[in-house]
């Protein structure tokens, strides 16, 4: 369902139901949150890049999967939030791949990116509203911090199909590749992540998505203490010891 395969240090995860654009299932859901435990579970993983298999990135949950049969939604939400919490939670720095159309759900899972890149061709749409549903899977928490309220309630009550460029120009990734250098330049990416102070990156997203709800005072104190945790790695000392002795740093994610 979800395809892993290492390649030195990063740890390449592929969303893997081409010929359904990805869609995503109860089976698939559960396959990506059993890779990224796995992610977690092994030191020498030191980046995650998640894309999508054929010529979709995700077309977000499933519509054939329940036939005429309505879902418990609360309890199929469950399986959505349970992922969603192990991306933001991730150990590791996590870059997506864009590789094509990403809608609803599958819009989701990529914001969760640390860094985005995206495929000249690839597409994003909110889409929950065209069939009358809530935005979900940590979407209405993402999208109004990436591209600002007014924007995020365009994106969400319209769903307008954006193209890369368009999902560049608004920060929803950071960068447009070719489609033939796309995993390429995402793997490249995550190689030099892989190679960095891994609890830095982890604590500065956890910094950048709990900072939104805290006052300036409790922030000030977040900072304190994950700088605290931060500072006590060793990564920290060898990037000092590195700046110090004027050569790169040889970080070892921890
Ligand atoms: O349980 C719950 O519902 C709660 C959870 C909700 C989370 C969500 O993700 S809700 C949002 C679900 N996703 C959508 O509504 C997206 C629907 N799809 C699209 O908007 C477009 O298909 C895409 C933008 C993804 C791709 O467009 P395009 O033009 O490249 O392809 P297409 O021609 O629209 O679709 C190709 C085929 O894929 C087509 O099947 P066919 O006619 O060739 O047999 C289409 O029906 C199928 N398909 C596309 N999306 C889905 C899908 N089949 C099942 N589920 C889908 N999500």
């Amino acid at each position: 369902m979800v395809l892993r395969e290492r390649q030195g240090g990063v740890l390449l995860l592929t969303l893997n139901r081409p010929e359904k654009l990805n869609a995503l299932t109860a089976e698939l859901l559960e396959s990506l949150y059993q890779s990224l435990k796995e992610a977690n579970q092994d030191p020498s993983v030191r980046a995650v890049l998640l894309t999508g298999a054929g010529k979709a990135f995700s077309a977000g949950q499933d519509l054939n999967e329940f036939g005429e049969e309505k879902p418990d939604y609360e309890g199929h939400l469950r399986r959505y939030n349970r992922v969603v919490e192990a991306l933001s939670g991730l150990e590791k720095p996590l870059v997506v791949a864009v590789n094509g159309p990403a809608a609803g759900a599958g819009m989701s899972l990529a914001l969760w990116g640390d860094l985005r890149l995206a495929a000249v061709g690839a597409s994003f749409t909110t889409a929950f509203v065209r069939i009358g549903l809530v935005p979900d899977s940590g979407m209405s928490f993402l999208l109004p911090r990436l591209v600002g309220l007014s924007k995020a309630q365009e994106l969400l009550f319209l769903s307008p199909r954006l193209s890369a460029e368009e999902a560049l120009a608004l920060g929803l990734v950071h960068k447009v590749v070719p489609a033939e250098s796309l995993l390429e330049e995402a793997l490249a990416l995550a190689q030099t992540l892989a190679q960095g102070p891994t609890r830095a990156y982890v604590l500065t997203r956890k910094l950048l998505l709990e900072t939104y709800r805290l006052s300036l005072t409790e922030a000030l104190s977040l900072e304190a203490i994950l700088q605290g945790e931060a500072g006590r790695t060793q990564d920290h000392e060898e990037g000092v010891r590195a700046f110090r002795e004027k050569r790169p740093p040889r970080f070892q994610g921890r």
